[in-house]
């Protein structure tokens, strides 16, 4: 069985934002060519998004009407005489035109756009609220409704052009258009575009089955790729948490070791980051464009560098020496781990042992004059930080922006940390064995991580609730 279709065209005048529009309800960035100049679209090009196996949503994107007062003229001065046109109305005398196209050369890309008026289901018609509301905007709405189609105003540019929504919503209201929606494809709203869909839910009634489908997927795919990079970030934090490198008491040796930590964190977060950037379908390219604080697959600033606390906006307390740099790895103990003079001594290691098992190998290694470093809590805090502003960077944005959105300004709260923070971090600390988790490993050790990372990543669920 062919796939069932349901199709919508998105016109408007050129430069409005209409490719832009497609990208963003796409969340594809390689969609057809955007650029700051009138024509970047040339040609009807076309999309779909996936309902289910038996149906899928087509967007076509269309030139910009370029001339419409000479178009819409052209058009009432149309003869429908001819015995073919019946019903001698308004999508006769669009037909009775686009059978004279050849003599209309210069109206060639407005033509295209008629055509795709009358063989969809729905228009988007796109409109730049920055604008004034100009004669040849109403020009072309006429066009528009000759086709006698469900139109959707789509109200763009609206942080920029605030102060001209009221004008344009009572504008469309004259021309019996109430059901518009506002949209910027810029600073993304997952609630805009649900609206859209519910707009064309009540437009199209006889296919609301086929719009209800359409929401249900869109809002089980939102979530779910929401709780999956929850679920990275959480499992980021335990594995860097987790982290730990031995090394002898002498100078030489820690610095290996804390080389060695450092490399080994920062690979964790690269993983991470291009994980959490498939999962948004960000590519390379769009990255480069957006500039976001990302080159080559990798962020820019070093995990390990001071500037992360002012770029994230990360305060400093306590125990922490200002100046010192971030990520010097800690000798285990000093993290928070106490065992009481006695562990140091000879002996007491049979004595410990069963009670204490988990800390064997700090203990032993003290005794043989080893030590573990781990990450700092400082590390750790800038490693989550940057992460919960990277996510909530690639939620807002559209796939159409091409100006650069600093993260810094996305999350005011950065520096609260959660309630259970120290004890999440502690309890990764005490299994080092969670960085290598594999399928051979004890189910138990496996349960205490998984259970770790569901307690973090239920928290970032409740930080997105608030
Ligand atoms: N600030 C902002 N810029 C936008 C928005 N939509 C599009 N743009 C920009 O406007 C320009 C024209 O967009 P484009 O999609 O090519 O318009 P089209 O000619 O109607 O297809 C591009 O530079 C876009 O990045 C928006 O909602 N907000
Ligand atoms: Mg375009």
């Amino acid at each position: 069985m062919d796939k069932q279709l349901l199709s919508v065209a998105v016109v408007g005048h050129a430069n409005t934002g209409k490719t832009s529009l497609i990208r963003t309800l796409l969340r594809d960035a390689s969609f057809g060519e955007i650029a700051n100049k009138a024509g970047t679209t040339r040609h009807v090009e076309g999309a779909e998004i996936r309902i289910d196996e038996h149906q899928n949503l087509v967007i076509y994107d269309t030139p910009g009407l370029e001339d419409s007062m000479h178009l819409l003229n052209i058009i009432d001065n149309t003869p429908i005489e001819d015995s073919k046109f019946e019903h001698k109305d308004e999508i006769d005398r669009l037909l009775a035109f686009i059978e004279r196209e050849h003599e209309f050369p210069e109206l060639n890309q407005e033509i295209k756009v008629l055509k795709a008026l009358l063989t969809n289901d729905l228009i988007f018609y796109v409109i730049d609220v920055r604008e004034p509301i100009l004669g040849k905007y109403r020009d072309e709405l006429k066009i528009l409704s000759y086709a006698a189609k469900p139109i959707i105003p789509v109200l763009n540019f609206i942080e920029a052009g605030t102060t001209n929504i009221d004008n344009w919503q009572a504008q469309l209201a004259r021309l019996h258009l109430h059901a518009f929606v506002s949209f910027d494809s810029v600073v993304f709203r997952f609630a805009d575009e649900m609206k859209i869909y519910h707009k064309m839910r009540t437009l199209l009634a006889h296919r609301e089955e086929q719009l209800e489908a359409l929401i249900q997927q869109r809002q089980q795919q939102w979530q779910e790729r929401e709780s999956a990079a929850q679920q990275l970030i959480a499992t980021l934090l335990v594995e860097a948490a987790a982290c730990r490198f031995k090394a002898d008491n002498d100078e030489q040796s820690i610095s290996v070791a804390s080389e060695h930590l450092q490399t080994a964190i920062r690979s964790l977060e690269s993983q991470t980051l291009s994980q959490l950037l498939a999962l948004y379908q960000f590519k390379q390219q769009d990255i480069d464009q957006y500039d976001l604080p990302i080159e080559q697959g990798e962020w820019e600033l070093d995990l390990f560098s001071s500037d992360n606390l002012q770029e994230f906006g990360i305060k400093v307390t306590s125990n922490f020496v200002k100046g010192a740099g971030v990520g010097v790895a800690v000798d285990i103990f000093a993290a928070g781990m106490t065992l009481g003079a006695a562990a140091m001594t000879g002996g007491v290691m049979g004595a410990l042992w069963g009670v204490k098992q988990r800390y064997y190998d700090e203990i032993e290694a003290s005794i043989k004059g080893h030590r573990y470093l781990c990450a700092d809590d400082l590390t750790l805090h800038v490693l989550w930080a940057r992460q919960l502003s990277l996510l909530s960077a690639l939620q807002q944005r559209g796939h159409a922006s091409v100006n650069k959105l600093s993260l810094q300004h996305l999350d005011s709260n950065k520096d609260i940390l959660p309630k259970y923070w120290s004890k999440w971090l502690s309890r990764a600390r005490q299994h080092p064995q969670w960085v290598t988790l594999n399928k051979s490993d004890q189910p138990k050790l496996k349960e205490k991580k998984v259970l770790l990372i569901e307690q973090i990543t239920t928290y970032l669920t409740s930080l997105k609730s608030n």
